[in-house]
């Protein structure tokens, strides 16, 4: 076999497609046990990914060596979710080796998209929360930061939505049935953790105190190893995930005692653990299973952690927060911060002022909401249950919190402890994960720049009085690599060839693409980009919905999880506004439009599951309404993930940005739409906020009551009927779905809407924002008539975003937060 060259600035393998062919018709032979003639595309795809995995484990090894010699300090991403969506042509891109690996591919007679198509995403994730982790991951590793990703290997990640009569169907999701090529398992990295029992007080010789816990279960941890590739660069670092397993340990004792039975129930139960993502997203489980994943896998990690740090400082704890920090992703991974005391009061015998000292220079904690539904607290009673000894630790760092820091600030003010106290005194006490994470963060940070204010203004005033420099702002971002360059590459080599091929890292470039923004003949080329992404989207739709759909329309999209704080409904009023209006006129004259949408529903969420119902039955009706002769088409794409998101995405003409001002934290779709070219319809929220800043008021279209306006609106009384009696559309719209009329024979089968937004009292004032949302509507309607002046329009939005790049994100938290030395990686 031909020699690999080595690339001196990276370290990687450079293998060329004669290689590359060679490798994988080797692993079809030796690692698939099969040969060309035979071989099916799943097969061909599993021995191309077995040849991409020997250039990544090249890099993993060299990157695991260098980061031990030089005992580098690492960033410990702690968090429940990683949507990973596929990591086929996502590692053949930033291994640089996705052009090699088409034209191999091509030679051996095969379509590199038909083998995209065989890997199932990896869906271990509800939304924006679990795809910006992923983000971060893929910025990290590209900036050469040591760090590793720690959560849990779910068999089962979010699940499986279709439509049975419109309605919403969930099946389970196992995106690893027949295995996945891109993980290791490390057995001899297993960990043991405990849960249940009691504490016992126990005293030395000396008659010193001591707690010990006695746990009434074992569980065993199991390391699954994905190497995440940076782009061009020579790091892969590492997302490691948790399985969970009975303890070896544990079985025995019951097996011998007779428990045959019992020792397959503890198995289950312990499996149990990791079986399934929780599909909530923005509401709190507050379920036993839920807490347990939590310690699980915190309790695995950070003895992870240890061993590591053990293995080069032995018992002297004097380096550890030089070494480790720990980003908390939102409250759910919180529990670490008691269980890191535990282990160094309990374990390691430090004082406790010493230990929490540690803790303190450890930890920072990042929000991402400010709904009150989603913020954690877990009832007193359950903790006692579950992590016993952990309850203990929690009363002291409140004991002490309220003592040496509240009272000092607020002498004797006891609605002050009241409020700040980890513990919500009540029938029922709680314990306040937010608050623990805040006392027990050196720093605690929103998501873009207005929600980091509302979490200093709304949620922790008084935590700010305490600590004004514990709290930052890092806006979020996301990777130029899989949402531009991978998933649009017309646009991208567009690119390349007008401003060069640095704009992957360096995104910050692409405002030199404004300069074109004039230019016909570029205008020309970036509209047929989007017009041929359009035409290949209209054939998914066609695939996955049997309904056509026209390329020239307008495709306006919103694509994100079901909630009534981000509105779909709101897109569905107006769609029946057009609706009417092209029944009431038949010449009504607008701009052809489809409607996109993309969304799953938490399963228990019933409002959001009928808002799905809603939209779908509303669909059937237009799209095969005559009268409408196409000027309207609504489409609800079934499963949307991030497979979907990557073909929706770059053929988007409108992006719907539509939550209430003040309750989504940033949106990270926001970005992923306006850097393919989008026109943002949206509200002062969020990071619709800075991205209005970047592209400038011409080239977007925002609406409706901002931040202050819905706390004055709310201050004075919202009365949503008010707005139905003033508004005659609006009116006719929501007594029209009262109807049957989309229903033909069940009346009142859509009326939860109306009812929510009346009798409920439309509490994310929907009825409220509509007209100005119309207007808005309007605006785009016109602007889309001057071609040349929509494509500048879209471009100068492509122009405008390099500030949402996650690597920018990334370089905001190393130098606000983490305090990380980059680390070259070297060849060996
Ligand atoms: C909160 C509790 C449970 C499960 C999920 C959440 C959650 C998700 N909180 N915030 N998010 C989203 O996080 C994204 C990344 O920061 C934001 O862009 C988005 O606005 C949040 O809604």
């Amino acid at each position: 076999m031909k020699k690999q060259t080595v690339s001196a600035s990276t370290g990687m393998s450079q293998i060329n497609t004669e290689q590359l062919k060679e490798q994988i018709i080797r692993h079809l032979h030796s690692t698939l046990g099969t040969d060309v003639n035979k071989a099916s595309p799943q097969a061909w795809w599993r021995a191309t990914c077995a040849a991409v995995n020997e250039q990544v484990y090249d890099g993993l090894r060299n990157t695991q060596r260098t980061h031990y010699e030089q005992n580098t300090r690492a960033l410990h991403y702690f968090s429940l979710e990683y949507l990973m969506g596929r990591l086929f042509s996502n590692n053949l891109h930033n291994l640089g080796l996705y052009e090699q690996a088409k034209q191999a591919l091509a030679e051996l007679g095969l379509n590199i998209a038909d083998l995209e198509d065989q890997e199932e995403d990896m869906a271990l994730g509800n939304g924006g929360l679990g795809r910006l982790a992923a983000c971060f991951i893929d910025s990290l590793a590209t900036l050469n930061y040591p760090a590793i990703g720690y959560g849990i290997h779910y068999e089962h990640g979010l699940f499986q939505q279709s439509f049975q009569d419109g309605r919403q169907i969930e099946r389970p999701d196992s995106w690893r049935e027949y295995g996945n090529p891109w993980e290791i398992c490390r057995p001899e990295s297993v960990q043991e953790i405990s849960v249940y029992g009691y504490v016992e007080t126990v005293y030395d010789l000396q008659g010193k105190m001591k707690k010990v816990w006695h746990p009434g279960r074992i569980i065993k941890g199991v390391p699954w190893d994905i190497p995440i590739v940076g782009y061009n660069g020579s790091s892969v670092n590492v997302l490691r995930l948790w399985e969970s397993r009975a303890s070896d340990f544990f079985n025995w004792d019951v097996f011998n005692s007779g428990g045959y039975i019992d020792a397959a129930r503890e198995n289950i139960e312990a499996e149990t653990i990791s079986k399934v993502l929780y599909p909530n997203d923005e509401t709190d489980a507050g379920k036993e299973l839920r807490l347990i994943q939590q310690y699980f896998f915190v309790s695995c990690s950070l003895k992870d952690i240890i061993r590591r740090y053990k293995r080069a400082h032995g018992d002297d704890w004097s380096d550890f927060a030089k070494q480790v920090v720990i980003q908390l992703n939102d409250t759910h991974p919180a529990v670490s911060i008691p269980e890191l005391m535990r282990i160094l009061v309990d374990r390691a015998e430090m004082q406790w002022d010493q230990a929490w000292n540690i803790c303190q220079h450890v930890f920072a904690y990042t929000n991402h909401t400010l709904l009150p539904e989603a913020l954690e607290k877990w009832p007193v009673r359950l903790f006692e249950k579950v992590l016993p000894r952990h309850l203990e630790i929690i009363y002291e760092i409140n004991r002490r919190f309220l003592i040496e820091q509240v009272d000092v600030l607020w002498p004797g003010d006891n609605d002050k402890k009241r409020k700040l106290s980890i513990i919500e005194e009540g029938h029922d006490p709680m314990v306040r994960m937010g608050h623990l994470s805040v006392v027990g963060s050196f720093k605690v940070n929103g998501v873009a720049e207005i929600h980091s204010q509302l979490v200093k203004s709304d949620l922790f005033p008084e935590m700010v009085a305490l600590w004004p420099d514990k709290f930052t702002n890092v806006t979020n971002g996301v990777t130029p690599r899989r949402w531009l360059k991978a998933c649009n590459p017309k646009l991208a080599k567009l690119l390349d060839s007008k401003i060069g091929d640095n704009w992957p890292t360096d995104l910050k470039q692409l405002s030199k693409f404004a300069a074109f923004a004039d230019d016909p003949a570029v205008q020309q080329s970036f509209m047929a980009i989007k017009q041929q992404n359009k035409a290949e989207l209209a054939t998914v739709v066609k695939k996955l919905t049997q309904i056509d759909i026209d390329p020239h329309a307008i495709f306006d999209i919103q694509i994100k999880r079901l909630h009534e704080y981000k509105r779909q409904h709101l897109n569905l009023l107006h769609i029946l506004a057009l609706y009417r209006r092209i029944l009431q006129d038949p010449d009504y004259d607008m701009v052809p439009r489809v409607f996109l949408f993309g969304a799953k529903a938490a399963p228990g969420y019933k409002l959001a599951k009928e808002i799905i119902y809603a939209i779908n039955k509303v669909a059937e009706k237009i799209n095969h309404d005559k009268r409408v002769k196409n000027r309207l088409k609504v489409v609800f794409m079934p499963n949307y993930r991030v497979t979907l998101a990557e073909k929706m995405i770059p053929a988007a003409d409108v992006s719907e940005q539509i939550s209430t001002a003040g309750k989504e934290a940033s949106g990270t779709g926001n970005m992923k739409l306006a850097l393919n070219g989008a026109i943002t319809v949206g509200t002062l929220d969020g990071a619709n906020i800075e991205i209005a800043e970047e592209v400038g008021s011409d080239n977007i279209a925002i609406f409706g009551l901002t931040v202050d306006e819905v706390k004055a609106l709310h201050a004075k009384g919202y009365n949503s009927a008010d707005y139905y009696y003033a508004n005659p559309e609006i009116k006719a719209i929501l007594d029209w779905l009262e109807t049957d009329y989309f229903t033909p024979g069940k009346p009142g089968e859509l009326s939860a809407i109306k009812r929510s937004l009346l009798e409920g009292g439309d509490p994310y004032l929907v009825l409220a924002d509509f007209e100005s949302y119309v207007k808005a509507h309007e605006k785009v309607d016109s602007w889309y008539r001057d071609q040349a002046g929509w494509a500048k329009k879209a471009m100068l939005n492509t122009a405008s975003v390099g500030k949402f790049t996650s690597d920018r994100s990334i370089e905001d938290y190393v130098s606000r937060v983490w305090q990380l030395k980059k680390c070259n990686i070297t060849a060996q």
